[in-house]
């Protein structure tokens, strides 16, 4: 039979390259041979590779397309239904937009210098980008029955997963490379744009997730038995909901996905943000990291607008509070190391009817003149300078990378407070960061220093009811 010749020619063919090792005179000829093997082999593996990288029109095509970018009104008005559509109707957004997004991200990558897009852990973001917008190949057409969304949702959940330790690989890989490129502004704006979209793109997969989440815990109130309870409580107590749930999560209000309260939160916007809520978790947080590290931290003094509440998204605000008061605590410890006690860090809130504000105020000495904007600057750290950096020889560790990646992205600093945010400073990324979270949410971070005695950083973020709307994830 023809499946018999076929094993027999297979047979003779190994003979043959038996004999034709056998016959090799020497041993060296014989290396010669196997190398040239493997050369050959690894250099078509490379060639796989290389065009791994560049021969995709799936992606060209994307990277044309503009990105929608939400506002959160949009997002709170689509964000509900009675019977579940608007999970659908996010999914199909998603299903257009990541990609989209991703590819954005991707020609990022390109654009980078040379030098910095070889970095492995550039190409290892590089690569992650590619592989996951092949994933969304699956979903060309539009999803219709939550079914076929679940299995969607996990491709969501896996881009959440392969993006939270983009932080820490975009770090390792500018710090190697950095010095290879003159223009500071370079750097900025490509990081700033990389980071930014990669904000949008785990807001939208975050959103996404939460509403799910909720819906589910809508179920999980009805099936228990409790839908008549539900109805006539609602009818006389519209928060019937949001205090049973809240009895189940203690008093944590952060944006955690644990504790998603389906009448205060629509996804990741929370309909009742308090600044002042905000200001006591990140201090609390911070309090503890400056403990650990210098036996001591400083009080901290809220004021202005304390009990103000409105629909905001804590997400980034949980990533860029928790970086201003490390710095503010950093300075006011450090510049009174001799004195028995330390002055207070002052945070007053203020809103009105366009935005709201922040004011961080520290005794900590100011920023130096000869500093000025350079604090901003990606990697820039007087942390560096003084040898101090408390992280030095664990940076190329996986501890670096871990710490990175919880606090990569504020959502994370209550849930896992042990691990995140362990790091006091030292990688200069905290207020560029920031500056680009804050920009990208249409507000502004900036400074004023009392050289010789401290500093006031403000942080302004526009509200979402205003006109024109300002905020788009
Ligand atoms: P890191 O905290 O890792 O050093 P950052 O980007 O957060 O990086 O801050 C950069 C530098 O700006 C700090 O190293 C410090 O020298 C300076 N800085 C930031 N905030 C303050 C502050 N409140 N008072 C004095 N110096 C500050
Ligand atoms: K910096
Ligand atoms: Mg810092």
């Amino acid at each position: 039979s023809t499946h018999n010749y076929h094993n027999d020619e297979i047979l003779k063919q190994i003979v043959k390259k038996k004999q034709q090792h056998l016959n090799y005179s020497s041993m060296a000829e014989h290396q010669t041979y196997c190398k040239r093997k493997t050369d050959q082999s690894e250099s078509r593996e490379r060639l796989t590779t290389i065009s791994y990288f560049y021969s995709d029109p799936e992606i060209d095509k994307a990277t044309d397309k503009p990105v929608t970018r939400l506002s959160p009104m949009s997002m709170m008005y689509m964000g509900v239904s009675d019977n579940n559509s608007h999970l659908l109707r996010s999914a199909n957004y998603l299903r257009n937009e990541l990609p989209i997004r991703l590819a954005h991200m991707i020609k990022e990558l390109r654009n980078l210098p040379f030098i910095v897009a070889c970095h492995p852990s550039i190409l290892e973001i590089h690569e992650r980008c590619i592989k996951t917008f092949r994933q969304f190949d699956q979903y060309d057409k539009e999803i219709k029955t939550l079914e076929s969304e679940k299995g969607f949702n996990n491709l969501v959940f896996n881009m959440l997963e392969m993006n939270k330790d983009i932080l820490a690989l975009l770090c390792d890989g500018f710090k190697d490379t950095r010095r290879y490129i003159s223009s500071e502004g370079y750097i900025k704006t490509h990081l700033n744009k990389i980071l930014s979209t990669r904000l949008g793109l785990r807001l939208l997969c975050e959103h996404h997730l939460a509403l799910n989440k909720q819906s589910n815990l809508n179920k999980i109130l009805l099936s228990n038995d409790i839908f008549e309870k539900v109805e006539v409580k609602r009818a006389n107590n519209d928060n019937f909901t949001s205090t049973y749930l809240s009895s189940n999560s203690g008093d944590n209000t952060n944006g955690n996905l644990s504790n998603v309260r389906d009448d205060e939160w629509v996804g990741i916007i929370h309909q009742k943000f308090s600044p002042k809520k905000l200001i006591d978790n990140s201090a609390k947080l911070v309090t503890r990291l400056c403990m650990e590290k210098y036996g001591v931290a400083p009080k901290i003094k809220i004021d202005g607008h304390i009990n103000s509440q409105f629909p905001y998204l804590p997400m980034p605000l949980e990533y860029i509070m928790p970086e201003l008061l490390k710095n503010s605590f950093r300075a006011t410890t450090e510049n009174h190391r001799n004195s028995s006690s330390l002055p207070d860090v002052c945070v007053t809130i203020a809103v009105n009817d366009r935005d709201f504000i922040f004011r961080i105020r520290d005794r900590g000495g100011g920023i130096p003149h000869a500093l000025g904007d350079k604090i901003f600057d990606y990697h820039f750290s007087t942390a560096n300078e003084n040898k101090e950096k408390e992280v030095d020889d664990k940076m190329n560790s996986n501890f670096s990378l871990d710490c990175l990646n919880t606090s990569g992205f504020g959502m994370m600093c209550s849930a896992s407070a042990s691990q995140g945010l362990a790091v006091m400073h030292g990688y200069g990324f905290g207020l560029p960061t920031s500056k680009a979270y804050a920009e990208y949410l249409g507000g502004t971070l900036s400074f004023q220093s009392m050289q010789g005695i401290g500093s006031d950083f403000y942080l302004r973020l526009s509200l979402f009811d205003i006109e024109p709307e300002v905020v788009r994830i």
